[in-house]
């Protein structure tokens, strides 16, 4: 196995260590620590069931020991492909508690993206549910297990049916044979990438940086113990688990609903039930709940703070949050690599619509530098670079990506950015070519390999459209083959069968005889993707 590593310099660790930032804690410490701390106080509420911190704890604790006991060892990789249940804890914090890594999939992905992660991770185990949403990820657990050698365990969280797979509920052993908590400085678990290029890469993250996140960010968002969370969106998610995010909540002993259906219909009566405080939305979904708000005019007095992240939350919709829903907005860019901005909740009313906020730490290092690699002034675009506490300082083994991603220490993270004076960032757009479809990171590139799997498909570009409810959708240039004729039904159906993640599928294909490039020499697929939106953009 590859060992996984995440190596700040030590110049930097120390001043970290030394700054308080990073303060040894580990995540099995964490979840012993809040067990007894919180014990009876309820950590996560799902439909009608509620779990005490002490029962989360120990749940996870015997799953933990149970895996050792099924012969996983300490450092194995597990992928965790669960929705929002509370399996999906006992699973994270049971492989916590045992030394082991989670790798974190989202439920919509299917079988190219699982056999991806699951082969660059060198996972052994797999941990999914028996149905969900009318798919039933074990036929998919199943099919990879004939062909991804390395794995030797698949858990269902519900029923294995006659797949011989083990039940989750079945894995059981004793706490007493957990091994000591790791080195704080160890990768804790593999977050996944919104992948610019190809599939996505996997994100190292320690104890230390990404406990240092929760903390402050369980502290900027005003969480205490009282705090009641809502989490709609899928908690695989790195904003979803850390900003602050379910894990931010257990940081600050709050309580954590987990709700199934970000639509309104289904979330405000959750929110009124409960007394939820404080929820996730990427902007999409924000749209969705003002719209419906205003309509509706929902009794949700409990709500405190409305966070927005993901991707772009335009000014005019943000204007509307406060008198709408009654509750302050906070807008929230980040990113799984590390860098968090929020604007806090004292912020006044024209910072928190017009910006995405600033960093959470003194010591998030932020460059903005022109394409020649010159700082812009602030109020200036540039791209967006940054290293601090908790910034990765490489993805794991990925030599080409990090020679792309990483330079002189710092991250680019392909975000065209304006700082104000002040240090607050306003995101202008993006110098990458993913597309940001209702805050899912879509890689142009690898929606346009799909495409060019069919037989009848010459060439293909893909790139992102802005669109009024998405935020960007995806669009597709096709060229066919000489004599082909194709129709978007059969190449969608071409690309669900090759089994990727539903909201990868272009929501508009246009097919083209050629791409109108007259240009002698070779255009990079960049400037191509660039010349075919603005054509769509002239003509819409
Ligand atoms: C514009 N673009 C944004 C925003 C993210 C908190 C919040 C979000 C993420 C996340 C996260 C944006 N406005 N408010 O991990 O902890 C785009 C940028 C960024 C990329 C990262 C968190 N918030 N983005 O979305 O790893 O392009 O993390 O670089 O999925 O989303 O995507 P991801």
């Amino acid at each position: 196995m590859k060992p996984l590593e995440q190596i700040f310099p030590a110049e930097r660790a120390a001043r970290y260590r030394e700054k308080g930032y990073w303060t040894g804690e580990t995540f099995p410490a964490l979840l012993r620590e809040r067990a007894e701390r919180f014990g009876d106080r309820t950590a996560l509420v799902h439909r009608d069931t509620r779990i005490s911190y002490a029962r989360m704890a120990e749940a996870a604790q015997r799953f933990g020991a149970g895996l050792l006991a099924q012969g996983l060892k300490p450092g194995d990789r597990v992928l965790i492909q669960l929705g929002n249940t509370p399996e999906f804890f006992t699973a994270a914090f049971g492989l916590f508690a045992a030394g082991m890594i989670p790798v974190y999939a989202l439920p919509a992905h299917r079988r190219t993206e699982i056999e991806h992660l699951l082969t660059r991770s060198e996972a052994c185990g797999l941990i999914i549910p028996d149905k969900a949403d009318g798919y039933d990820y074990r036929a998919l657990a199943a099919e990879l297990w004939d062909v991804v050698p390395g794995l030797k365990h698949v858990i269902v969280a519900g029923d294995p049916a006659e797949t011989g797979f083990a039940a989750m509920a079945e894995i059981d052993g004793d706490p007493a044979t957990l091994p000591e908590d790791p080195d704080p400085q160890s990768v804790a678990f593999l977050q996944i990438s919104g992948g610019s290029t190809g599939l996505s890469k996997l994100i190292p993250r320690t104890h230390d940086d990404y406990i240092y996140t929760l903390r402050e960010s369980a502290r900027i968002c005003g969480l205490t113990p009282d705090s009641v969370f809502l989490a709609v969106l899928p908690v695989g998610h790195n904003f979803t688990m850390s900003s602050p995010g379910t894990y931010g909540a257990f940081y600050a002993g709050a309580t954590v609903v987990l709700g199934h259906s970000p639509v309104p219909d289904a979330a405000f009566p959750l929110i009124a039930k409960e007394g939820v405080t404080i929820t996730a939305l990427v902007p999409p979904l924000a749209l969705l709940w003002l719209d419906a708000a205003e309509r509706l005019k929902p009794e949700i007095p409990t709500l405190e703070v409305l966070q927005v992240g993901g991707a772009k939350f335009l000014s005019e919709s943000a204007r509307r949050v406060k008198p709408v829903l009654g509750c302050t907005l906070q807008q929230v860019f980040g990113m799984a690599e590390g860098l968090v901005n929020y604007t806090r909740l004292d912020d006044d009313e024209e910072t928190i619509v017009t910006t995405q906020g600033r960093p959470i730490s003194p010591d998030d290092e932020i460059l903005v530098l022109d394409d020649a690699g010159t700082p812009v002034p602030d109020g200036t675009p540039g791209h967006l670079l940054t290293r601090g506490p908790y910034t990765i300082n490489g993805y794991h083994d990925e030599p080409g990506a990090n020679a792309r991603s990483f330079e002189n220490d710092h991250y680019r993270s392909g975000d065209i950015v304006i700082r104000r004076a002040d240090g607050y960032l306003t995101v202008q757009g993006r110098a990458g070519d993913h597309i940001n479809r209702a805050g899912e990171k879509i890689s142009a590139e690898e929606v346009e390999d799909h495409l060019l799997a069919h037989p009848g498909v010459f060439d293909a570009v893909v790139v992102s459209i802005p669109d009024a409810h998405l935020g960007e959708r995806i669009c597709a240039f096709v060229k066919p083959r000489d004599g082909q004729t194709l129709k978007p039904v059969e190449l969608r159906k071409f690309m669900r069968a090759r089994q990727i993640a539903a909201f990868k599928i272009p929501d508009e294909i246009r097919f083209v005889d050629g791409f109108g490039i007259t240009a002698v020499g070779k255009i990079s697929r960049r400037q191509l993707r660039s010349q075919l939106r603005a054509e769509v953009l002239a003509d819409e």
